[in-house]
């Protein structure tokens, strides 16, 4: 038996709960320890019980034995599901030789509330405070009785705000749920199965509700943008041992009062008295006879659709490096690192006495808190002590992005145990590793992983800090790739994708930020904000990069086919709003951020719609809409020459002149042979000229090492991830960052700190670098042909001062790794990894290659693999599964 089947997932999750795909996907991983091991075969069952699946019954389906090599993205396509439906599956495959593995163990999932009409929960929330700006957090519970024994019970829920959940004092779920869309459209359920922690007799279930994005502050949006209050929706569906059912729900039997948190606001910070705690409030046989009854909400018109998002989470606790206790009597903490999430302090004193903990990212150059870059961002917590003994204190619906805590009016001295951060983000999974002998280039890579960490909170945002906090869509699109080698991001830009619907404008524009958060809905562009435009070069294009992301890295065509019609939209009103294809100068961020280099607008825009055109006939390619592919690719091939006629010479210089326009046209390939050649060197002047430096923006900065290693000039790409002079990545590094910095000038020895309108110490998008570190570098590149790594290329570009770099990608189908190291004589080897039923091309740089210790003189093929190209300069192997090892000789030849 050579396969085992391993991990089962479903709509990429393990044991999903809730869902509301009527066609669910299905996933599965294989593990050999032969070479080449492969799937020629498969049979699913799915059924309605475990017993039946034991006894090898697919009462739901039984796909028969399928001939196919697909193990990711394989569509159920069984009897029709049904609302609360729980499936259990596994799955026997077939290798390449037709003998059978073994059943895989049971996976399951379960179904959601399918029918709207299943609803039967009113919206529960708590009347105003008079006067109160901000208001505290309600607290709604309800008790309940329970006569029988439970064989299940399941908690569907969501908010119109945020809630956390209690059941019989148990916290259930995770944090910020339901999670940032657009309210007025729709919002996130969250399911949960909650059979161990009822019991026969008295239960009790409650929630904290927060305004979050809903009714609380949103970036400088102000407050109260969809809403005024929070309200929370929930239904408990309890099944006895008996058969009996029954349902919980919120409505106005339920109970509502206020309690500690006096306000709790993301960007305003919390205050919390705990004098005013309501013990025991989420426990049965609690009196709330005092509390009121809820207010009820008529309704909603926009959908529950089942979460999406990958959970927030705590995913570390960070101890501080340091404690220093200034003359005012505070306590300044250094928690080694810019991290986004809270606080938890540990205290002793006075009932009353009142601690604040104050974040910030820097320090003046005094020792004080620099929070001049937080706008109207309040980033503290207060909290009121009890005075029974050691008190711990954490927020609940509010985070801050910080390196420094300042602790004020603690009662006794503080020291390094008084306090811990917690580091708060979208949970999704780790998956990329990578590794050089150079510490700064390390050092980069972890700033590009703590950037992503810091931003993504439900959505991609731009900054943790100051108030803004927003899902830029042209952040997240230059940054999507890097973000998918870093961590498992499917369900993430999944979700983020109907954002970016929700907020698509009737002319088919895709927006600056998505969810919209009602700025385009509400004019607010227009008046106050009436530089934001719906359609930014490089913003609204998201609408395309990120489904084709995610279908390179995850094979996912699916969320090509459900957004398809918006794409074609998207690049349609492109083209109505060009002038013969040449996009126009109007109001937009340019090649936002770049340093001492304009690129002219209309240039930027034209290069845009270019690639977006580009981008949807290759998607129509993908399902098969052939008529369509070869339009756009027509429309594409027109838009290019446009450009040419517009902003090229024949002397391959390009209008404005800045190394974005060159390394945007080579890279979206709008420029011929001829002029190609010209542009590269224009290019490479234009740095030489700057003393080895770059001056990309954005937009430019993610496509600039490729564009240079695709053009032959892996060399200048080297010089620039390893420039320290500024502006660089390693300027930042030098100076001590730990996160991606917004500015390359957010702060230089000359002139200090930029302008605090606008300057963010966690801001991914110039870490988009990530993306070049694994494609080319390590050489780790998905195959468009056979996307999600079901064949990789393998094409390391050593160079530079590095002499080794190990990368490992952790694919749908496991592991890809490619790990190489050059000695000083000049011999090179690489360490292939490649997973159970995928393949890969690779190509070893240098002469005399040898595969497994042995010359390809000797032999052109081997276990799992063969020799299918030998230039002067590498060889090209074919490979299936498992681990090679290459040989070369290498090196001083290139340097
Ligand atoms: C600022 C941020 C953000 C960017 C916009 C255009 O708000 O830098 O990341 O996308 O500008």
């Amino acid at each position: 038996m050579s396969l085992r089947v391993v991990q089962l997932k479903t709509e990429y999750v393990e044991n999903p709960l809730g869902l509301d795909e009527k066609k669910p996907r299905l996933f599965w991983r294989l593990e050999s320890e032969e070479r080449g091991a492969a799937q020629s075969a498969y049979r699913i069952l799915v059924a309605s019980s475990e017993e039946a699946l034991d006894r090898e019954e697919g009462d739901q389906w039984d796909s028969g034995k399928i001939e196919s090599d697909s193990s990711i993205q394989v569509t159920y396509g069984g009897k029709p599901l049904v609302s609360e439906g729980r499936y259990y599956w596994k799955v026997q495959v077939w290798d390449a030789q037709g003998r059978p593995s073994d059943w895989s163990e049971t996976a399951f999932w379960t179904m959601g509330l399918l029918d709207r009409g299943e609803w039967k929960a009113g919206w529960i929330g708590r009347k105003t405070e008079p006067n109160a700006n901000m208001q505290p957090s309600p607290f709604v519970r309800k008790s309940f009785a329970i006569d029988g024994q439970v064989a299940r019970a399941t908690v569907y829920a969501t908010a119109l705000g945020l809630y956390d959940l209690r059941v019989n004092g148990e916290k259930v779920g995770d944090l910020f749920a339901p999670g940032f869309t657009d309210y007025d459209k729709r919002v996130q359920v969250q399911t949960y199965d909650v059979t161990h922690l009822l019991k026969e007799g008295d239960n009790a279930v409650g929630a904290v509700l927060g305004d979050g994005w809903y009714c609380g502050t949103v970036g400088f949006l102000g407050s109260k943008v969809y809403g005024q209050r929070p309200f929370f929706l929930l239904q408990l569906h309890i099944e006895l041992a008996d058969g009996t059912k029954r349902i919980v729900a919120t409505d106005s039997s339920w109970r509502t009062a206020r309690g500690p948190i006096l306000y709790s606001d993301m960007i305003k910070g919390e205050a919390y008295d705990a004098r005013l705690e309501l013990d025991g409030w989420d426990l049965p046989g609690f009196d709330d006879s005092g509390w009121e009854q809820p207010d009820v909400r008529p309704g909603y018109n926009g959908l529950l659709t089942a979460s999406l998002e990958p959970p927030v989470r705590i995913t570390q606790t960070m101890r501080p490096i340091s404690v220093r206790r200034t003359e005012a009597g505070t306590y300044i903490y250094d928690m080694g690192q810019n991290m986004v999430g809270w606080t938890e302090v540990k205290v002793r004193g006075a009932r009353g006495r009142k601690i604040t903990l104050s974040h910030a990212e820097m320090l003046n150059p005094d020792g004080s808190l620099y929070l001049d870059n937080l706008r109207v961002a309040v980033q503290q917590d207060h909290y009121i002590l009890k005075g029974e003994g050691l008190e711990r204190y954490e927020p609940l619906f509010t985070f801050h992005g910080f390196r420094y805590v300042e602790l004020i009016g603690y009662p006794g001295e503080a020291d390094l145990d008084t306090i811990v951060g917690k580091v708060v983000h979208s949970d999704t999974p780790r998956t990329g590793r990578l590794e050089t002998d150079d510490d700064r280039v390390n050092q980069l890579y972890s700033n590009i992983v703590w950037g992503q960490r810091g931003n993504f909170l439900s959505v991609p945002t731009d900054c943790p800090q100051r108030d803004e906090r927003l899902g830029w869509t042209g952040d997240a699109q230059i940054f999507a790739r890097t973000a998918s080698y870093n961590m498992d991001v499917s369900r993430f830009f999944t979700k983020f994708m109907w954002d970016m619907i929700d907020a698509q404008q009737p002319s088919g524009a895709f927006t600056d930020v998505a969810p919209d958060a009602g700025w385009i809905r509400h004019k607010m562009w227009n008046t106050r904000l009436n530089w934001f435009a719906p359609d930014n070069a490089g913003w609204g294009d998201a609408g395309v990069v990120i489904p084709w992301t995610l279908y390179l890295m995850y094979g996912d065509t699916r969320i090509l086919e459900t957004h398809y019609d918006a794409m074609v939209r998207w690049v349609e009103y492109l083209k109505a709003n060009s002038d013969e294809l040449v996009r126009p100068n109007y109001a937009n961020y340019g090649d936002w951020l770049s340093i001492d280099a304009d690129t002219p607008n209309e240039v930027l825009a034209t290069a845009y719609f270019a690639y977006s055109t580009k981008l949807l006939s290759r998607i129509a390619g993908v399902l098969g809409r052939t008529g369509d592919e070869a339009h756009y690719d027509g429309l594409f091939r027109d838009i290019a020459a446009a450009f040419r006629r517009a902003f090229v010479d024949g002397e391959g210089r390009i209008r404005g002149e800045t190394q974005t326009v060159y390394v945007l046209a080579l890279q979206f390939g709008l420029l011929e042979d001829g002029l190609r050649d010209k542009a590269i060197v224009r290019l490479t002047d234009n740095i030489r000229e700057r003393g080895d430096r770059l001056s990309t923006g954005f937009l430019g900065v993610g496509y600039l090492l490729p564009a240079l290693t695709d053009s032959g000039r892996l060399d200048v790409a080297y010089t620039l991830l390893t420039q320290e002079a500024f502006p660089s990545w390693m300027y930042s590094i030098k100076h001590g960052a730990t996160t991606i910095w917004e500015r390359w000038d957010g702060w230089t020895e000359h002139n200090g700190f930029q302008t605090p309108s606008m300057n963010s110490f966690n801001h991914y998008s110039l870490g988009s670098v990530g993306e070049w570190m694994f494609r080319y570098m390590a050489g780790i590149e998905a195959d468009p042909a056979r996307p999600g790594f079901r064949h990789t290329l393998i094409r390391p570009q050593p160079g530079g001062r590095l002499n080794e770099a190990k990368a490992e990608y952790r694919s749908l189908y496991g592991p890809v790794a490619s790990e190489w190291k050059r000695s000083s004589d000049g011999s090179f080897r690489l360490a292939v990894r490649i997973p159970a039923n995928a393949t890969a091309t690779v190509v070893v740089p240098g002469t005399g290659v040898q595969v497994d210790g042995r010359s390809v003189e000797e032999a052109a093929s081997g276990q799992g693999w063969k020799l299918a190209e030998r230039t002067t300069t590498a060889a090209v192997f074919e490979v299936g599964s498992g681990e090679y090892m290459f040989e070369s000789v290498y090196g001083a030849t290139r340097e």
